[in-house]
């Protein structure tokens, strides 16, 4: 299997991790890839019209995105439970689609200060962007308590959005006004899985 890479991308952090919790991690090669909104990467463009990194390569050639996809495909393969059937399937299925919001926003705020020229720049966007954070964080806080000692891709997906923040939001200290996530988070992002995807430039 190969993945389109990048160690800065919080999106392909979430499908490696998930492989590291499933013990797929070594299958996976890492293919470099400059993924970008403005400057395109060809070689991920010709399999992935979105140029996004994840893409993934299964073994028997199907091309796989987004990180949804590649998350629920990985998990398939091992037979594993990082996508509960049952009662607990939407509440960890919406923490996912949350996470992944936020995740979604804090990239294009980002974007918005290290890659829209300066001219261009429209504050109330990137207030509105920053503003779905500050929501999530607020509902993520409500729900502290119900994240202990699950690993599935709720948690997973929330653990990479709050280590997105920890990577490219240093002074947004997320941390205070959430006292309860951040205790979970403390010990979430311990797991082998989590330190061996830490994420950097
Ligand atoms: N919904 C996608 C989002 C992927 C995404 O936004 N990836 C970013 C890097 S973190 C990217 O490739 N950006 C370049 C672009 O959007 O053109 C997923 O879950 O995989």
């Amino acid at each position: 299997m190969k993945i389109h890479f990048s160690p800065a991308s919080p999106f392909v952090r979430k499908c490696m991790a998930a492989a590291h919790e499933l013990g797929l991690a070594d299958r996976i090669e890492r293919l470099p890839s400059a993924a970008g909104p403005v400057d395109r990467d060809a070689s991920i463009i010709v399999s992935n019209p979105l140029g996004q990194v994840p893409t993934f390569f299964t073994d028997d050639g199907q091309v796989l995105y987004d990180s949804r996809v590649i998350c629920e495909y990985l998990d398939d393969l091992a037979q594993g439970s990082l996508f509960p059937r049952g009662q607990t399937r939407w509440r960890t299925l919406t923490e996912h689609a949350l996470a992944d919001g936020m995740l979604g926003a804090a990239l294009l705020a980002r974007y918005e200060t290290a890659l829209r020229p300066e001219a261009l720049r429209w504050d109330a966007w990137y207030e509105g962007q920053m503003g779905k954070v500050r929501d999530g964080l607020r509902q993520l806080e409500t729900r502290a308590a119900d994240l202990h000692g699950r690993v599935d891709i709720g948690t997973l997906a929330v653990g990479c959005a709050l280590g997105y923040l920890d990577f490219r939001y240093p002074a947004f200290d997320w941390r205070g006004g959430h006292p309860a996530l951040a205790r979970w988070f403390e010990t979430f992002n311990q797991r082998p899985s989590m330190q061996a995807t830490l994420p950097h430039a």
